[in-house]
């Protein structure tokens, strides 16, 4: 932990980044904290301004946008397209991956975000998050393309989240290992609080949402009914229907989040780019593991920038359990 050092998030980036980051990395992570504070300040506001409620328009998921996911995607765009970091993003809330305004001058690196997950519990006080990834351009040559946004987990530079809970936090990781920040609101700023973030090897939770058990496989059913008569350690379930804020917790005390497939949702809900790889991520990097059930999620190449994916992430051997639980309906 810090020591009772006060460190905040600028210093850390600045003190810990590789030289080769120290550029157009620390300063886009940077720039991720100062949206994630115009975020939380908004979401703390929500239920005083004429913010709740559904924008006019669905979302390309087919969903009700709430006014906060328009605001909070605005905030991302509007810090980013302009500073000659980046060369393309991929919102959850847009349809088609964002080209760079050929006003501006291009970066190298390319963001894929989720603005606001969990956005269905805004209006019930229930914390929600952003998650974020970013990724190497693949021909730094080039203005930004498709096939910068289309690239597997595995090659991310760096992913994180925005929790807004009791307290806002940024846990993020560059691939070397996972540091976690509170956001003092009487400062403003984001604190170290978290440093070398791991997974506890003996878990506490399973998160799942049981509500569609009846619509699981039978190697589904299994699975969770092992996790249920698991004697060593015993687990408890837990399942907030905020990924964030359900990985983060897992993360915290150790333990399973999953959304698997069933014949209604063929491919789960989650999406691939902008919130399964980068929090399969963060998973890695803190000792876990993230799988769609047969193979890492970090191994899959997308091939749709909205593709969805079933998801187990946690504790390792909890996760290759899954996996073993599932091989059998293959
Ligand atoms: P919303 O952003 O529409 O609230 O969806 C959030 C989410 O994608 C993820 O954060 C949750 O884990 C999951 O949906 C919950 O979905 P169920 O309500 O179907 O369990």
């Amino acid at each position: 932990m810090t020591n009772n050092q006060i460190i905040t998030i600028e210093r850390f980036l600045l003190e810990t980044q590789p030289d080769y980051a120290r550029g157009d990395l620390t300063a886009l992570l940077y720039d991720l904290a100062l949206g994630a504070k115009i975020i939380a300040a908004q979401t703390r506001r929500a239920g005083l301004l004429d913010i709740l409620g559904f924008a006019d328009n669905v979302n390309v998921q087919g969903e009700e946008q709430r006014k906060l996911d328009v605001f909070a995607d605005d905030v991302i765009v509007r810090l980013n397209d302009h500073t000659g970091r980046l060369c393309a993003m991929v919102s959850e809330e847009r349809e088609d991956w964002i080209p760079i305004p050929a006003k501006y001058t291009k970066g190298s690196y390319v963001l894929v975000y989720d603005p606001l997950d969990g956005s269905s519990n805004i209006d019930t006080n229930i914390s929600i998050g952003t998650i974020f990834g970013i990724y190497h351009a693949v021909d730094e040559q080039q203005r930004g393309r498709l096939e910068d946004c289309l690239q597997p987990g595995r090659d991310l530079v760096a992913a994180g989240y925005i929790l807004y809970g009791t307290s806002t936090m940024l846990v993020y990781s560059a691939g070397q290992g996972v540091h976690g920040f509170t956001l003092d609101p009487a400062w403003g700023e984001f604190l170290l609080s978290h440093e070398g973030m791991r997974i506890p090897e003996t878990p506490t939770y399973f998160s799942f949402n049981h509500a569609a058990a009846s619509h699981w496989s039978e190697e589904m059913k299994q699975y969770i009914d092992w996790l249920q008569h698991l004697d060593e350690p015993v687990l408890t379930q837990r399942y907030i229907g905020s990924m964030v804020a359900d990985f983060h917790r897992n993360l915290i005390y150790g333990g399973v989040f999953g959304y698997p497939s069933d014949p209604r949702k063929p491919d789960g809900k989650i999406r691939l780019l902008y919130e399964a790889a980068p929090l399969a991520f963060i998973a890695e990097q803190a000792g876990g593991y993230g799988s769609d059930g047969s193979q890492s999620l970090l191994d899959m190449q997308p091939t749709h920038i909205h593709q969805r994916v079933p998801v187990f992430i946690g504790n390792r051997y909890l996760v290759e359990k899954a996996e073993a639980f599932m091989s059998a309906s293959s």
